[in-house]
């Protein structure tokens, strides 16, 4: 962890410019009729998950560029977790996957609480061979023609879900790279068949206070098909499986240009949004950083989660998560910078004048309403962001903190290179 002094007195340069800050911005909420105090309690309260996999460089097809210091297992994760934390106060539970953080629960467990975290959904892995596994993969796993890999994958699931009870988390994120790459390679129906039964094994096998989070990716590894391709197919998965199931939408996981906050107004209406994988992309799947190149569609998602709350949705409790690849700056740094970005989206979306909207929607009047999303859009609530920090510990600036803090030279010291493939995603 970083020293708390360290903090303070970075914290210390800004603090005057701060309060102004807050204080001017305070004034011009007000005249809007919003209290700035009470969008910092929510902003406050919010937070997003970290996925271990995230604080470790990832990489392309073509290479990966080990940086300094990286992680080498599941307890170095956490230690890096814990530091975005205490730098931003936004992401208090790290997500994990099995079987990259496999470790003894009662470790895990005490070094969670050590540093103030709690584990968040779990996340299996039936997309590349482990070692030690008697079936294959490399022809998909729970869509698999051979029963014995299929029931291989759905044990694997099942003991996710058996190291998820005993850390806390209640939740298991499914995501599979199995289709094809030829036309006519695989049947649709009988391979969409087979993946619905296994997973139905898996739904069985669920507690019940868990949820099942199934998630949709358009193409990659498999390039001609993917069996779960997009938010419809999704969508019935969810629908087949039972109460306990929902769709998890991650922003790379579409077609350029599609409507995405649309998707997640329909999963809402239908009570199956289960939660997201936040990321940025400009062309296809590309693992950027949450809101560095459409923050606006970030905001447009949040303005539908923000609207889903006030009207008090059914089934409405989404589960927020960070998913994305860091090849060429810190993961620590792009981390914290991209939990900011979707708080900001919560700040932006909380500030939007809903009566006037909907009266602007109802009357017809297009210009009036889209005026009204832009003008929260427009507002910097940076101000509302950094207080929120500076209240809980936190950095106001985590970036100049965590540079200040040397941390990275720190770990680097005890921590080999790691070379060869690893942060994965998914
Ligand atoms: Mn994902």
């Amino acid at each position: 962890m970083i020293k708390s002094s360290v903090i303070e007195e970075t914290n210390e340069t800004s603090i005057a410019a701060l309060r102004e800050d807050y204080d001017s911005l305070g004034q011009r909420l007000d005249r809007r009729g919003i209290s700035i105090d009470a969008i910092k309690a929510q902003v406050s309260d919010y937070g997003v998950a970290v996925p271990s996999w995230g604080v470790g460089t990832g990489g392309t097809r073509f290479a990966r560029f080990p940086g300094s210091g990286e992680p080498r297992h599941v307890f170095d994760k956490l230690d890096d977790c814990g530091v975005i934390h205490q730098l931003t106060g936004a992401t208090p539970s790290v997500s994990l996957h099995i079987p990259w953080d496999k470790a003894p629960a009662d470790d895990l467990n005490a070094k969670a609480e050590e540093l103030g975290l709690f584990f968040d959904a779990m996340n299996s892995n039936t997309f590349q061979d482990q070692p030690d596994q008697p079936q294959s993969y490399k022809f998909g796993s729970l869509s698999n023609t051979r029963d014995e890999t299929r029931t291989q994958a759905v044990e694997h699931n099942l003991e996710c879900i058996e190291i998820g009870k005993a850390i806390g988390s209640k939740a298991l994120t499914v995501w599979i790279g199995d289709g094809s790459n030829f036309p006519g390679q695989s049947n649709f129906t009988r391979q969409f068949e087979r993946y619905l039964e296994a997973m139905k094994r898996i739904y069985q096998g669920l507690p019940e206070d868990w949820r099942i989070f199934s998630e949709h990716k358009m193409y990659e590894p498999a390039f001609y098909s993917t069996v779960v391709q997009d938010w419809g197919t999704n969508f019935m998965i969810a629908q087949e499986l039972g109460p306990k199931a929902f769709c998890l939408v991650d922003l790379g996981h579409h077609a350029p240009n599609v409507n995405i906050e649309m998707i997640v107004a329909r999963l809402i209406q239908f009570g199956k949004l289960g939660g997201f994988h936040f990321n940025d992309s400009k062309y296809g799947d590309d693992d950027l950083d949450t809101g560095s190149i459409d923050p606006y569609r970030l905001f447009l998602v949040f303005n539908e989660l923000v609207d889903a709350s006030h009207r008090k949705a059914p089934n409405f409790n989404p589960a927020h998560m960070l998913d994305q690849s860091h090849n060429v700056t810190d993961p620590i740094e792009s981390l914290m910078v991209s939990a900011m970005e979707v708080q900001r989206a919560y700040a932006q979306a909380l500030i939007v004048d809903r009566p006037a909207l909907e009266a602007a929607q109802d009357g017809n009047d297009a210009m009036t309403a889209t005026t009204l999303l832009k003008q929260a859009f427009r507002t910097d609530v940076e101000p509302i962001l950094a207080m929120a920090r500076l209240e809980k510990g936190s950095a106001i600036d985590p970036v100049s903190a965590f540079r200040k803090s040397g941390y990275r030279a720190r770990v680097a010291a005890e921590r080999p290179a790691v070379s060869g493939a690893g942060g994965g995603i998914v």
